[in-house]
């Protein structure tokens, strides 16, 4: 009797430990429930897009599924994202590949100066070239969605009527814009969106080169009472979960994420097209920002300082191994067939 039980105990603890070394049973009793760490405020676009993804996730998985999101850095900033996703501080984070051109080289070729019209149609072509080229730079993490900006435009405390206007001013952007605002002869200040509400109230810029719609979210209205239209580079957004986190997900809430990706970006470049106009609206009619407009004969001076770019880009991805010209021409190809 007495050797029975101690056999018993014997099982009991052998099989207790075995379970506890296998770790937590993969068939959860609650939701599965997700981080999702974003680096700019609630109200601006990339978290708009985060809040619309949460709720399409929860209601398509009928709850299986909860995101937890995370706006305004407090998870993770702007500049770790990648890398604070693939080790695992969030499960997913948004991230705009300018803030680290070189890591993201074939995704940032959006980001020349190839007239990208607006968001929806940069949103559709880096998501076909991502998806064509599958670049190395995310083969540690699963892409949930890529999306851009609509054009950038000098928003400026003082206005640039003329390239001898912009000489030498303090103007922020990063990455391809930010090239592009040199070109034109501006002294380009790179920091993220995030930083860039302090460096104008301390005057470390005197403006900054972006998307319009900023006026309105960023209240860069207040200061910034002159907006010079170029439309000119986007910038691109990538959404990336980490590996194992993704492995973990049941078959049938990858499939919903997996659908979820083409829609998604489409859906943001659209928010971002009609936002853009919303708070041209604002800014003209309630902030008395004027709208500045180049004569052609000017716009084709500023636009002759970009004719350089393009040719030297494809001759450092080249110099680095990528494709460079395919790139290009793909990305052109790409515009025509979304423009329709
Ligand atoms: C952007 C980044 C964060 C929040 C709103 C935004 N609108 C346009 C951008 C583009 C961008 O990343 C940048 O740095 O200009």
């Amino acid at each position: 009797m007495k050797s029975k039980m101690a056999w018993m105990l014997f099982l009991v603890l052998f099989f207790g430990l075995l379970a506890a070394a296998a770790g937590p049973a993969p068939a959860q009793a609650g939701p599965i429930t997700l981080s999702y760490a974003n680096f700019p405020p609630a109200p601006t676009f990339p978290c708009v897009q985060m809040e619309r993804w949460k709720n399409e996730v929860e209601t398509r998985t009928d709850g299986k599924v909860r995101v937890n999101t995370f706006p305004g850095g407090t998870l993770l900033g702007a500049k770790d994202m990648m890398d604070g996703v693939i080790q695992g501080q969030a499960d997913i984070g948004c991230l705009c590949m300018a803030y680290q051109p070189g890591r993201f080289m074939i995704t940032n070729a959006t980001s020349l100066p190839l007239g990208i019209p607006n968001a929806r149609v940069g949103s559709l072509v880096l998501w076909d070239l991502y998806r064509k080229y599958r670049p190395e730079a995310f083969a540690q993490v699963k892409v949930l969605a890529m999306f851009t900006t609509a054009p950038s435009n000098i928003m400026s405390k003082t206005p640039v009527r003329s390239l001898a206007d912009i000489q030498g001013m303090d103007l922020r952007a990063s990455g391809g814009a930010a090239q592009i605002l040199a070109a034109w002869g501006a002294n380009q200040v790179g920091m993220p969106m995030s930083a860039t509400p302090e460096a104008l109230q301390k005057g470390v810029v005197k403006g900054l080169f972006s998307s319009l719609e900023v006026m309105k979210d960023f209240k860069y209205a207040e200061p910034c009472k002159y907006v010079t239209l170029t439309d000119t580079v986007i910038y691109p957004f990538s959404v990336v979960m980490n590996m194992a986190s993704w492995n973990r997900l049941p078959e049938d809430v990858k499939a919903v994420f997996d659908a979820l990706a083409p829609e998604q970006s489409v859906w943001t470049g659209v928010y971002m097209d009609d936002h853009v106009a919303v708070a041209n609206q604002w800014s003209k009619e309630t902030q008395g920002v004027e709208f500045i407009t180049l004569s052609a004969e000017e716009k084709a001076r500023w636009n002759e300082r970009l004719a350089p770019i393009t040719e030297q880009w494809i001759k450092d991805a080249e110099a680095n191994g990528y494709p460079g010209r395919q790139i290009v021409e793909d990305i052109e190809v790409l515009i025509e067939k979304h423009k329709k």
